[in-house]
């Protein structure tokens, strides 16, 4: 069994290097910078931005900021890193996060709400990944001295292991409102959410408004090679400056990752809509074949989940089977595998991994 977490097995790599024209399908993050990011890499105005003095590192949290209508925002090297800094910032030791059962920060962060925050997961399972205040409000703790307190409610958007779903923007609003009346903060794990705000077809500062903190990275769907934002109001992002740097996140003239960073937020949002369309195709194609389940019409950004318990195989054998076909497609468990489309991967590209699939599971 393989997440799609999971460093690369020597078979996919071995695979990699036998063929010229891989299609990689693990995940978004595998995108590589384009052209003119590492022109504008290789010409990036720098400074030390401990001392907040890297011109290109203010102009990207400037314009995050601008972007999603808020008062402020800071770079930070991951999506892992700024999600656990919210945490922190909104909680205090011995609290509970309210959390979708699936969630990233709950099964790929490493425990860091634990560890880092000292708080526990309350985790409520979501349809495909997507909740209700009428799920959240009944995990609320009450407000008695000899239980556990709720301290955050946290969102993701798109649900990555849901399978990319779109939060419908009422009921995220709902859920902020509801949480909001309860005095509980509210963070949005955005990774993906400009893939949210391409097919709700709404800019992100919309779909984000009623969020107190939202987290989004630059290096999924948007390309850049490394980094991720925090927005949030002033005072939200002074007091992340200091977690982030105590978590050895202040990275100097980090302005080289901030030049790619301003490219991938300003003009990548465009051409999010192929890669959904790529990843509806694939769905469509996947489901006529024998053994495979999923509803293609669930698929509206660029993840693709789908069962595989009917081929008789497992998602490893698959996952094996592809990538001597030069195909990369992860395990979510021994039934489930995740595809996602990106940048890297053209019609052309996701035809030769629907015709590798077919071999093997068809
Ligand atoms: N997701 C990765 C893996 O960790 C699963 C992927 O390949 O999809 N939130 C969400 C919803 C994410 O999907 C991810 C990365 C993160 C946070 C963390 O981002 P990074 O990898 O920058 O720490």
């Amino acid at each position: 069994m393989r997440s799609s977490a999971a460093p690369r097995g020597t078979a996919e790599v071995e695979a990699e290097s036998k063929h010229a024209a891989t299609v990689d399908l693990r995940s978004d993050t595998v995108t590589r910078p384009t052209p003119a990011m590492r022109r504008a890499m290789a010409e990036a105005e720098v400074g030390d931005d401990v001392y907040g003095e890297d011109p290109t590192i203010n102009r990207l949290e400037h314009s995050a900021a601008e972007i999603f209508g808020r008062e402020a925002a800071i770079f930070v090297p991951t999506g892992t890193m700024g999600n656990q800094i919210a945490i922190k910032c909104h909680t205090r030791p011995g609290q509970e996060v309210i959390c979708e059962a699936r969630s990233h920060i709950l099964d790929y962060e490493m425990a860091m709400m634990a560890h880092f925050s000292g708080c526990i997961a309350r985790a409520v399972p979501g349809e495909d990944g997507i909740l209700r205040w009428s799920d959240i409000k009944r995990k609320i703790r009450p407000k008695t001295y000899y239980v556990a307190q709720t301290g955050l409610v946290e969102l993701e958007n798109t649900h990555n292991m849901g399978g990319g779903t779109v939060y419908p923007t009422e009921v995220a609003e709902e859920i902020c409102d509801g949480a909001h009346d309860a005095g509980l903060p509210v963070h949005l794990d955005g990774a993906r959410v400009f893939n949210a705000a391409a097919a709700l077809g709404k800019p992100v500062a919309e779909i984000t408004r009623k969020f107190d903190s939202v987290m989004f990275c630059l290096s999924k769907g948007l390309a850049a090679p490394v980094g991720s934002l925090l927005v949030g109001s002033r005072k939200f992002v002074d007091q992340a400056r200091v977690y982030r740097k105590a978590l050895g996140g202040g990275m100097r003239q980090a302005g080289i990752l901030a030049a790619a960073g301003l490219i991938a937020l300003e003009e990548m949002p465009k051409r999010l809509h192929e890669d959904h369309a790529n990843a509806r195709w694939m769905a469509e194609e996947l489901a006529k074949l024998r053994g495979i389940k999923l509803d293609a019409k669930k698929v509206a950004t660029n993840i693709v989940v789908f069962n595989v318990a009917g081929t008789g195989k497992t998602s490893a054998e698959i996952s094996r089977a592809l990538a001597e076909r030069g195909v990369l497609i992860n395990g979510i468990d021994p039934e489930n595998m995740r595809l996602v489309t990106h940048m890297d991967v053209d019609r052309a590209a996701c035809g030769r991994a629907l015709e590798a699939l077919r071999q093997v599971c068809g």
